[in-house]
C-alpha cells in the first residue's frame, strides 16, 4: 500500500492512474480515541492566524462557535492588507463582487453572492440565515436586504492595490487560473494567488460544547465574469458542517469543488470513518481524478475538523497552509500535505 501510495503520489503516473479512477480510499481512519483540546478554531492561509485570533476571543471565553466564525473573518474581511473582502480584486468590468456563507451546527445556514458594497458580507449571510426563510440572496436583492438591515454601503471603488492589479490585468484581459506558488510574494494577477493575497478565508470552529459551525467569505477568482460565483458560498461546496460528524471548507478554483460539491464531500467521507486529513485528500484526489491531464492548472485545497476535535487539510498542489488555534498549540500556520509532487 505505501509503494502504492508513493507510486500515486508521483505526479505523472499518479495523475494517469487517478484518470483512470484506479485510486482506493485512503486507508486512514479514525484511531479509537483521540480528543483534542476544545475550544478549537482553524482556519485557511496565512491570513487564518489573524482571523483565528479573532475567533479565539469568543471561543475562549466560552463564546459559541457560530459567534467565533463569525467574528474570526470579519478580521480578515476588514484587513487592508488581505484580498478577501472589499480590498479584493474585481471582476473584469472592474467591480468587486462578494459572496460569503456561514452554517451552524443545525443545519441552519446562511449566505450571500455577487453582493456589492457591504464590508462584512459574513455578517450578512448571518442574517439570511436568521431573519429570512431563505438560504442564499443574490446581487441586487442581497444588497437591499443588506441596507434594510442597517448595514452601510461603502463607496464603490478599487484598493490601491487592486486598481494596479486590474490596470495590469488589462493589458492582456486573459482569465488564466494562476495556481498559488509558495512565495511567489507578488500580489496576484490571476484568479488564484499567492501567500498574504488569497482571496478567501474559510474557518471552522469547535466551541467548548463541541459544537461545530463554519463561514467562508471572498472576494472570489480576480476579474472573473461579471455575475459569476464560485463555491464559497454554496453550501455543500465551499463549506459545510453536519454536527454528528465534522466540518470542512474549500478554497481554491471554485469551479471544480462545486462540481463534486467539495465540503459535502469531505463531511461524509469523515462520516465513513476517514480521518479529517484523509477526508481531505480523498476529495482532493476526486478532483484530480475528474481534472485529469488538467489538474496541474489548478489549486483546490480543503480544511476539515470532525466531531471528536481532530483536524487536517490537503491540498491539490503545493504551497496551502492553514492556521490552527487552541489552548494547547496556541497559534500555528501548518503547511498542509499535497497531491501532486
Ligand atoms: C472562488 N474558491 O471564488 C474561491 C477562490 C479562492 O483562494 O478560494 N481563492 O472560486
Amino acid at each position: 500500500m505505501t509503494n502504492r501510495r508513493k507510486f500515486l503520489q508521483s505526479s505523472a503516473a499518479g495523475l494517469a492512474a487517478l484518470a483512470a479512477g484506479h485510486v482506493g480510499a485512503v486507508a486512514a481512519t479514525l484511531p479509537a480515541a483521540a480528543p483534542a483540546a476544545k475550544p478549537l478554531v482553524i482556519s485557511t492561509w496565512d491570513a487564518g492566524l489573524a482571523a483565528n485570533l479573532g475567533a479565539w476571543k469568543l471561543l475562549s471565553q466560552g463564546g459559541r462557535a457560530l459567534d467565533a466564525v463569525e467574528a474570526g473573518v470579519m478580521v480578515t474581511e476588514a484587513s487592508q492588507n488581505c484580498c478577501v473582502g472589499l480590498g479584493g480584486n474585481p471582476d473584469r468590468d472592474g467591480i468587486v463582487t462578494l459572496d460569503a456563507c456561514i452554517m451552524d451546527h443545525q443545519f441552519n445556514c446562511g449566505a450571500v453572492a455577487a453582493l456589492e458594497r457591504v464590508k462584512h458580507p459574513i455578517q450578512v449571510a448571518r442574517r439570511v440565515m436568521e431573519r429570512t426563510p431563505h438560504v442564499m440572496l443574490v446581487g441586487e436583492g442581497a444588497q437591499q436586504f443588506a441596507v434594510a438591515q442597517g448595514f452601510a454601503l461603502e463607496p464603490q471603488r478599487l484598493s490601491a492595490d487592486a486598481t494596479k492589479a486590474y490596470r495590469e490585468w488589462l493589458k492582456t484581459s486573459q482569465y488564466k487560473p494562476v495556481v498559488n506558488i509558495e512565495n511567489s510574494g507578488n500580489r496576484k494577477v490571476g484568479p488564484v494567488g499567492g501567500p498574504n493575497n488569497h482571496d478567501t478565508i474559510a474557518m471552522l470552529a469547535q466551541d467548548a460544547q463541541g459544537n461545530l459551525s463554519g463561514s467562508c467569505t471572498t472576494s472570489g477568482m480576480g476579474f472573473k465574469m461579471r455575475g459569476r460565483v464560485g463555491d464559497s458560498p454554496i453550501i455543500g461546496s465551499g463549506l459545510y458542517v453536519d454536527n454528528e460528524v465534522g466540518a470542512a471548507a474549500a478554497t481554491g478554483q471554485g469551479e471544480d469543488v462545486v462540481r463534486m460539491a467539495g465540503a459535502h464531500t469531505v463531511v461524509e467521507l469523515m462520516r465513513q470513518g476517514l480521518t479529517p486529513t484523509a477526508a481531505c485528500r480523498a476529495a482532493v484526489e476526486r478532483i484530480a481524478r475528474i481534472k485529469g491531464d488538467k489538474a496541474r492548472d489548478i489549486q483546490v485545497c480543503f480544511i476539515a475538523v470532525n466531531r471528536q476535535g481532530q483536524h487536517g487539510a490537503f491540498a491539490l498542489q503545493k504551497g496551502f497552509s492553514y492556521a490552527v488555534c487552541n489552548a494547547e498549540t496556541q497559534q500555528l500556520l501548518l503547511p498542509s500535505d499535497y497531491l501532486l509532487r
